[in-house]
């Protein structure tokens, strides 16, 4: 079922309209340029079909009209003479920057005709389908693989360290993946009955406002502290949302685990948890009491420098909220131990009755099954044995459970070494993993990449990667280039074609072409819209009657566990092996994993490498997001570019004098791996022992050959990580390292 437009919510235009001279077009954003959220737009194009201003979609209850500027900078991205403008085929060598044209057709055959050689000589998981996080990718991508034989769909970054660790712990602990009830699911969102106002929101280590992340509009933060909700705010940073919260935790990064199992040892031992919940509902209650109790606030506190009143005062205000929502973020997956880190804050909204209540925990689920970007089951595809040979699955079981992505360290040590089997062709669509994704980016990354026999890139703008890597580029269309769905959660809307820009192609379109070519029968469809339009078969509209109707929202009940709602099988509870929430994960016992939530120390850190700690005496935290660009994207984009034209790494003033550094100073970044530069700015926000540095920064103006690759390992923080995951095969210390800084001498 979905739910009517309520009356005074029925649109009041049609999904395209003429206004004076310009037609306009509503329908979604989403990648590229790349973002998470998909907001409501207003598409305007002149009368020789260009796109001239893009606005926000007031009548779209998700972002009832406001946008972001990079959305409202999107022309600037379509028109940008730096576009890839037609497929490419490389003339010189790797890294030599020399391109041919070359057409469709030609591109289209010898992709075909590679891949089957490949095909023949290796099998088909010798190729490698690998995205970034781009968004209406995923549905076209995995796909792509399977059609073509290969159970190697990857994202290359350490231990899949975004959302994968949150999206497959709390699969396998909750049956379903959770974000803060901000009345979301609801047309008439803040207007709605059921909903109710949360009394506190805990975010944790996510900065929604810059970064709506996974399809959570970070202005409903906002609408909902306007509203009265109160903040508890879990960031190393004093950011804008942490200097409006009742109690700011500033953690030491990386020890966020040790945080939440002390706020459950508060909330249990002073008798602030839901009985009734967890009686019911909740498998090993005892056995988490126990493990939270090797966790006081003193110890704790030593952990996180977080001071112990500050802990006792959050632990108790979250308890006696009612209700309570947590909105987390990426901070949790950048710890290498983010399984049992996702585990304890898991636990901390069950004891605390806050699971799928109004105003508390929402369970997402993908609107009308539309598995827009989880993929299908590569078993409808191939058989059993050859889905098996997904690189790391037989080594990481977890990795069932999330996006079916192979585990990267294991991928990238096969192409490094041929083991368990040779990689040895890569399909690269929206990833730039040599100035953003990827670890040792100048080292093993570009080793790894540059080593396979045959590899196409697919995107907007010729990049580090591409120019590295790639035998064949492909031109990759703008959203408002496309036709194709928004469907992350919450709602589905279509994507609408509005304009075109020289000979891109849509993503959907490209690959449809290359899954008929590998696999005809089970793409039968004309075109992308077809596709799509089967894609929605549980919604009952073709493509056309979506884009007619405009966003469609599910029907959203709360307290699916009681009422049969929660499993496949309609029985009452949680559709995890135990049927409750697993505070004791029976299915993490099965896998050899640690039953219950732990904390442990970052690899590198003052208590884990004290030696080390010496000679790198800072927390090194990198990738906050910021407004004006989305990862390695929009450097080119110069209105944006004005507003940061440098990658910045933050300091707090009384290390900057202790280590002899100005405001504006290139100051190297260093640990034993490596070193990269950026720019100081100096701030109150951070402890002085730990610095916030950019990630994701290329410079488009400077030379694209190598080894200077447009600069991208020049400031690029992750040329000093490792390739380390955690015990699950998820996690990486994106977020936590070591690390010293001093000032760039003269022309270095
Ligand atoms: N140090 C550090 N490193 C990090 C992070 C961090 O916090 N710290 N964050 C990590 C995280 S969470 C992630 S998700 C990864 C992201 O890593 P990636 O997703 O690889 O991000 P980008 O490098 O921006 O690469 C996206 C590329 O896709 C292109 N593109 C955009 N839209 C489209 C489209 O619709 N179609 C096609 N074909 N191409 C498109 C863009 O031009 C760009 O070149 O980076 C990770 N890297
Ligand atoms: N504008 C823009 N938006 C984006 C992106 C982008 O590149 N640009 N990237 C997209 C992607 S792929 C993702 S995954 C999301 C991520 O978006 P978020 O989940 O918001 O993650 P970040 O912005 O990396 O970090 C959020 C906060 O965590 C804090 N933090 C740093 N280290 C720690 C720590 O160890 N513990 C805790 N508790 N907090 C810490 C930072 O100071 C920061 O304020 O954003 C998405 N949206
Ligand atoms: S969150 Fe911002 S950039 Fe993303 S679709 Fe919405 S307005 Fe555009
Ligand atoms: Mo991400």
């Amino acid at each position: 079922m979905y739910t009517e437009n309520k009356p005074d919510q029925e649109l009041n235009q049609p999904w395209r309209w003429e206004e004076e001279d310009l037609t306009v077009t509503r329908g979604s954003a989403w990648s590229g340029p790349g973002c998470h959220n998909g907001c409501g737009v207003l598409l305007y194009t002149d009368k020789g079909g260009k796109l001239v201003k893009v606005e926000g979609d007031t009548e779209n209850p998700f972002n009832e009209g406001r946008l972001c500027m990079r959305c409202l900078a999107l022309p600037e991205v379509v028109y940008h003479e730096e576009r890839l403008k037609w497929p490419l085929k490389r003339v010189g060598g790797k890294g030599e920057n020399k391109w041919e044209r070359i057409s469709w057709d030609e591109a289209f055959d010898t992709i075909e005709t590679e891949f089957n050689k490949l095909k023949a000589q290796y099998g088909a998981e010798t190729v490698m389908f690998a995205q970034g996080t781009g968004r209406d990718i995923g549905a076209v991508i995995a796909p792509l693989a399977y059609s073509f034989g290969s159970p190697n769909y990857a994202y290359l970054l350490s231990g899949s360290a975004c959302y994968c660790p949150r999206l497959a712990a709390s699969q396998a602990l909750l049956g379903t993946f959770c974000t803060a009830d901000c009345s979301q699911y609801f047309t008439d969102r803040y207007d709605n009955p059921q909903w109710q106002l949360p009394e506190v929101i805990l975010n944790w280590g996510n900065y929604a406002l810059a970064s709506n992340g996974d399809g959570f509009f970070g202005h409903w933060l906002v609408d909902v502290m306007k509203q009265g909700s109160k903040l508890i705010v879990v960031d190393p940073k004093l950011t804008w949302l942490a200097a409006r919260a009742e109690v700011w935790l500033q953690i030491r990064p990386g020890t966020d685990s040790a945080l939440a199992l002390g706020m459950i040892n508060v909330i249990i031992s002073e008798g602030l948890y839901d009985k009734e919940f967890v009686e019911k509902w909740c498998n090993g209650f005892e056995q988490l009491a126990a493990r939270a109790a090797e966790y006081p606030v003193k110890r704790v506190s030593e952990i996180t420098w977080i001071p112990e009143e500050k802990i006792l005062a959050a632990a108790r205000l979250y308890a006696t909220a009612k209700p309570a929502a947590t909105q987390w973020g990426l901070a949790i997956d950048m710890t290498k131990e983010a399984i049992p880190a996702t585990h304890a804050l898991v636990a901390l909204w069950n004891i605390t009755g806050n699971m799928d209540v109004p105003g508390g925990m929402l369970n997402c689920t993908q609107p009308f099954n539309t598995s827009l970007w989880i993929p299908p089951d590569p078993t409808e595809f191939m058989s059993e044995e050859q889905a098996a040979k997904r690189l790391g699955l037989a080594e990481y079981p977890l990795f069932q459970y999330g996006f079916a992505l192979t585990q990267t360290e294991t991928t990238i040590q096969a192409m490094l070494t041929d083991k368990p089997y040779p990689i040895k062709g890569a399909w690269l669509q929206t990833t730039n993993p040599l100035s953003c994704t990827s670890m040792e980016s100048d080292t093993s990354t570009l080793k790894a990449l540059q080593g396979v026999d045959f590899c196409v890139v697919v995107d907007l703008f010729m990049t580090p990667t591409a120019v590295a890597a790639a035998d064949i580029v492909l031109p990759a269309a703008t959203y408002p280039e496309k036709n194709s769905l928004r469907g992350l959660w919450y709602y589905l809307q279509t994507i609408n074609k509005v304009c075109e820009y020289e000979e891109a192609r849509s993503d959907v379109e490209i690959n449809l072409e290359l899954c008929k070519r590998f696999m005809p029968e089970r793409f039968p469809f004309k075109d992308g819209m077809e596709w799509m339009t089967y894609r929605m078969k549980d919604l009952g509209m073709t493509f056309e009657e979506l884009r007619e109707r405009g966003p469609a929202y599910p029907e959203y009940q709360y307290k699916k566990h009681e009422k049969g709602l929660a499993r496949p099988d309609g029985q009452p509870g949680f559709n995890t092996m135990s049927g409750k929430v697993e505070l004791y994960s029976k299915f993490f016992e099965s896998i050899n994993l640690d039953p219950l939530p732990y904390f442990e120390e970052p690899t590198n850190s003052p208590v884990s490498t004290p030696d080390l700690y010496q000679q790198y005496p800072l927390i090194l935290t990198t990738g906050a997001r910021y407004y004006t660009s989305f990862h390695s994207e929009h450097r080119q984009v110069e209105r944006l570019r004005a507003l940061k034209p440098d990658p910045i790494v933050q300091i707090h003033p009384e290390t900057a004098t202790k280590f002899g550094i100005n405001e504006g100073d290139w100051v190297w970044i260093e640990n034993e791996m490596g070193r990269c530069k950026q720019k100081a700015k100096l701030t109150l926000a951070l402890d002085p022992k730990v610095v916030s540095a950019d990630h994701g920064w290329w410079f488009p103006e400077k030379e694209a050959a190598a080894p200077s690759y447009f600069g991208t390992f020049e400031s690029n923080p992750n040329i000093m990580m490792p390739w380390e995951c955690g015990r699950s095969g998820f996690g990486s210390n994106c977020k936590s390292l070591l690390c010293k800084i001093y000032k760039v001498e003269g022309e270095e």
